[in-house]
């Protein structure tokens, strides 16, 4: 078991070479083994519509390399025509005799079948070898397939008392340069980009991604110079009652209002509908305070200063919140260093 957990670690490095590039497919690393436990090939899905990490491995070898071997992936093998064949039929194919799965296949056209499909051929199916990783890697996939929704990913740079800007709006830089480039790893796991005006306005942000959602209630952005609109497929949020200029290389989208803001779920609900997976949000502290209820993951970079004005702005704004028990709830999922940052990742507790 393990020397599973060591091969299933392989297939998570794996799968991530495929990060930023397979939605809306899973990230899938495969490792094949002979009869004795030999490593004789490795694969991953690189991006939507090419194959399958199983397939990927098991093409660059012949039967004969892995006859009576073992194959090691962190996903279940699927068991239908998609755009590619089976993998489960061609593990079948090249001999092999013991497959060893990190988690079942939330797929409804998958799930369990392709460990039954094995298992019928006579194979032995281990399965739920590093589980709980296996289902972190693919957390976007999960929350696609089982709740039909964009998966929420929100950053924010704070000082050690909360505040992401002075009283007067200088923020730059209150994270090291080494936490701001762990941002820029960060925003290509995600389909999308998401920021507001009043961000705009403040920074003029570049905040390069192919993908960026604007929140623009009011239409105030300078949709000819701000940087922000120099690359990328743009999508502005903007009141539906106001007409929106006509610029090319933007999308104008028309979004309800209550008590002057935009309505959060349209907007999640019309970036899934445009085949947005996932989206990181980079925005201030009222807004912030608005997505957190519907955020599933928060990068927290905490820089050890202290601003001390309660003034400032702070990373999460708007709620004032009286009771404690009202307050919105997380569990820890992580610290990491950026020096002299760090940065905690935190869920939402559901
Ligand atoms: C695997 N290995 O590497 C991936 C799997 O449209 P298709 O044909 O590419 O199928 C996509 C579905 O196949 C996807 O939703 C998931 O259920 C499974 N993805 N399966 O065994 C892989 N990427
Ligand atoms: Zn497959």
């Amino acid at each position: 078991m393990q020397q599973y957990e060591t091969y299933m670690k392989k297939c998570f490095e794996l799968a991530l070479k495929g990060e930023g590039s397979t939605s809306p497919n899973p990230m899938v690393g495969c490792v094949v083994l002979d009869k004795n436990n030999n490593i004789v090939s490795e694969g991953f899905h690189k991006k939507c519509g090419e194959n399958h990490a199983e397939r990927d491995a098991l093409l660059k070898i012949k039967p004969e390399n892995c006859e009576g071997g073992t194959l090691v992936v962190n996903l279940e093998p699927c068991s239908h025509y998609g755009k590619t064949p089976p993998c489960a039929d061609l593990i079948i194919e090249y001999g092999i005799k013991k497959v060893v799965v990190g988690m079942r296949d939330v797929n409804p056209i998958v799930a369990g079948n392709g460990i039954k499909k094995l298992k019928n051929a006579g194979i032995d199916v281990v399965e739920g070898v590093l589980e709980e990783e296996a289902r972190r890697l693919n957390e976007v996939f999960i929350t696609n397939m089982t709740e039909h929704r964009t998966f929420v990913a929100l950053k924010t740079a704070a000082t050690l008392d909360g505040k992401i800007a002075t009283r007067t709006g200088d923020s730059k830089w209150i994270t090291s340069d080494a936490a701001r480039q762990e941002v820029k790893n960060i925003r290509r796991r995600y389909d999308a980009i998401l920021t507001s005006s009043s961000t705009i306005i403040a920074d003029n942000p570049t905040m390069q991604h192919k993908n960026k959602i604007i929140l623009d209630r009011t239409l105030k952005t300078d949709f000819k110079n701000a940087n922000i609109y120099k690359s990328g497929n743009i999508y502005v949020f903007h009141d539906k009652t106001l007409t929106a200029p006509k610029i090319s290389g933007i999308e104008f989208i028309l979004t309800p209002v209550n008590k002057e803001k935009l309505d959060i779920e349209f907007i999640l609900k019309k970036a899934y509908d445009l085949g947005i997976m996932s989206v990181l949000c980079e925005c201030g502290g009222v807004l912030n305070g608005s997505l957190i209820d519907y955020t599933d993951k928060v990068y927290h970079f905490i820089a050890p200063k202290i601003l001390s004005d309660n003034t400032g702005k702070s990373a999460f704004d708007g709620k004032n919140i009286e009771f404690i028990k009202d307050t919105a709830n997380f569990f820890f999922s992580e610290i990491k260093t950026f020096e002299p940052d760090i940065m905690l990742t935190y869920y939402r507790l559901k």
